[in-house]
């Protein structure tokens, strides 16, 4: 979604502003834009489309100043027009970039139109900055002025504010919107991610929410939701810069799906024993918790939803636990009635998902037992808000589309699995030693699973003229088909849906015939045979087969059906696995086609918005 960098400095910052937004590029947007106080004053230069649009605008006609905010936008009020996209000015004085939802802007617009303010977008945005150039009328002070607007303000943002009357700092808010402070020597910076700012410092101070920053060159001060004086802690982050970089790979997507093996190694480490999960590894108070688990309510948005949908499986055949798993934008809107005894387990990439963290808000008042958060980004809102929290350690992800964070997600659930089941004491004999030892020996499989790269970029020429393609999985791999066709529609744009096998014969089979390619995930199980029964059912109808299936499986292609063989792996997780012929199935597709594949149109990375 929409990022924001701010700088105040002794030299010149539009650089520095520059490559920010580039480094938040992945997140998704429409427009871009900056303003810095010059020696004229305000200026600002924004522009429809990427940010190299908005550098060669600044190449034609440089703007030179020592502080300054920018912002890629992703519109959500107002189309993407340049007169929409931030910063935001009122007159000459007041610039504002704004990342969230203002839900009282209209109610603000017109106060303020009676105000005499004339109105330049139609953006929610517009109304905060003439509302603090209003108040600094009475309120001299930006900082003060800020801390008054804010409480006038109902729903979500992120904040960065400067004006010509106090060129010597910047002032932010953050409220439902994540925000960091970067430090450096006589200078000092403010991103919506810290990803934004590792090419100027390594030391960072996260905002908490509620925070209001002021932010000069040698000084920043923090106040609390409260209007308290705070000292937020200072972290160094000596790893990761290099993610911002695709190396030797043509996409970030691509490099991500590579990651894998070793991301998957490093989400294990520290948290097998020899033939058990270490369930302290969720938390101090993890074991008393998971002791009183009856039932278990799994709420996540998009690719993490179906990593949760996997866990369900796993949770309610491994260990016996009643699960339940919804979207989270219908959880926390629905009279939910909870059984006693649940565990809430939040399942997010980023931990700012705007609806799966309202989920977990609301939750608090509905008598869950306990929180826990699966989550790729130790400092987010979502993990400080939980009571336990599992890391998936998946590195930065830049690539819209999900791939690792995906995969990490799944090995994190199955550990849930194994030590819900552990402490309740309600797995078979033998079965935790021996997924134990098969998790060890994943990160192999999938390092085998990636070999098969350039099988699956031949077929993948298959779907480059097709307009629409089924996907059908059955039990744990089913989830697995819903992921793979999101995969593809999402950076293809191919319209994919999926389905459980079962389900083909009560309607999706009328839309069979030979431009609909049909992708299967077999399942190596007792489902396999009523599995080859449905793709009979479609190739009687004509309909072009594409048949992910363990090698030890003893299928074969035939007229109209491409059997492509994935290393034989221990059933429970298959799902992990099979992911990944998924993601390179979409990702060589999306490269035939010629689209986006790190930035899909009108999708963004991390969802801070409803
Ligand atoms: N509502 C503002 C900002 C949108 C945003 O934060 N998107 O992620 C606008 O539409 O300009």
């Amino acid at each position: 979604m929409c990022g924001i960098v701010g700088a105040v400095a002794e030299r010149n910052i539009t650089a520095i502003l520059i490559e920010g937004l580039k480094r938040l590029e992945y997140r998704g947007y429409d427009s871009a834009g900056l303003a810095v106080l010059s020696e004229q004053g305000l200026e600002r230069r924004r522009r429809i489309g990427k940010v190299s649009e908005l550098q060669a605008a600044v190449a034609a006609d440089p703007l030179l100043g020592k502080l300054g905010i920018a912002h890629t936008r992703w519109a959500t009020h107002g189309a993407p027009t340049e007169e929409n996209a931030h910063p935001h000015f009122s007159g000459h004085d007041v610039a504002v970039v704004h990342n969230g939802i203002i839900e009282n802007h209209e109610e603000l617009r017109d106060e303020l139109k009676g105000l005499g303010y004339a109105f330049a977008s139609q953006t929610d945005t517009e109304v905060i900055v003439h509302l603090i150039h209003h108040l600094l009328k009475t309120t001299p002070d930006l900082t003060a002025a800020l801390k008054a607007a804010v409480k006038r303000l109902h729903g979500a943002y992120g904040l960065a504010v400067i004006s010509t009357s106090q060129p010597d700092r910047l002032v932010a808010a953050r409220s439902g919107s994540p925000l960091v402070i970067g430090l450096g020597l006589g200078e000092n910076f403010l991103a919506s991610d810290q990803l934004a700012l590792r090419q100027v410092t390594d030391r960072f101070m996260y905002l908490e929410e509620g925070d209001i920053a002021e932010i000069r060159r040698d000084q920043v001060l923090v106040w609390d939701q409260a209007g308290e004086p705070v000292q937020r802690e200072t972290v160094q982050h000596s790893e990761g810069a290099e993610a911002a970089d695709k190396g030797v790979y043509r996409h970030f997507m691509l490099k991500e799906i590579h990651e894998q093996p070793a991301v998957v190694q490093r989400t294990l480490e520290g948290r097998l024993g020899k033939d058990h999960v270490m369930v302290q590894a969720f938390g101090p108070q993890a074991a008393e918790l998971f002791a009183k688990v009856r039932n278990v309510q799994i709420v996540a948005c998009g690719t993490s939803y179906h990593a949760g949908m996997v866990a369900r499986y796993w949770l309610e055949s491994l260990a016996g636990i009643p699960c339940q798993v919804e979207v989270a934008s219908e959880f926390r809107y629905r009279k939910v009635a909870v059984q006693p005894d649940t565990l809430l387990v939040s399942i997010s990439q980023s931990g700012e998902t705007a609806d799966t963290l309202a989920a977990l808000r609301n939750a608090k008042e509905l008598g869950f037992l306990g929180s826990l958060a699966i989550c790729n980004v130790g400092i987010s809102s979502l993990v400080r808000e939980s009571d336990l929290t599992l890391l998936t350690l998946a590195g930065p992800e830049i690539g819209v589309a999900s791939t690792k964070a995906f995969t990490t997600q799944l090995v994190s659930l199955m550990l849930l699995t194994l030590a819900l089941g552990q402490v309740r004491g309600s797995l078979a004999a033998g079965v935790e030693a021996e997924l134990v030892e098969e998790l060890r020996r994943l990160p192999a499989r999938l390092g085998e699973a990636l070999a098969m790269d350039h099988v699956v970029e031949k077929t993948a020429e298959l779907f480059a003229d097709k307009h629409h393609t089924l996907f059908l999985g059955r039990g744990a791999q089913y989830p697995v088909a819903m992921e793979g066709a999101l995969k593809l529609k999402e950076i293809s744009y191919i319209h994919a849906e999926a389905y459980p096998a079962g389900e083909l014969k009560h309607g999706p089979l009328a839309l069979v015939d030979g431009d609909m390619p049909v992708v299967t995930v077999a399942p190596n199980n007792e489902l396999l045979e009523k599995l080859k029964s449905n793709l009979q059912e479609v190739r009687a109808r004509g309909g072009q087969l594409v048949v992910f299936a363990d090698e030890q499986a003893g299928m074969s292609n035939g007229e109209g059906t491409h059997v492509i063989k994935v290393p034989h792996i221990a059933d429970a997780l298959a799902p992990i696995l099979y992911t990944i012929p998924l993601q390179l199935l979409s990702y060589y597709v999306a490269v035939l086609k010629g689209t986006d594949v790190d930035q899909p149109r009108n999708l963004a990375k991390s969802v801070t918005v409803e």
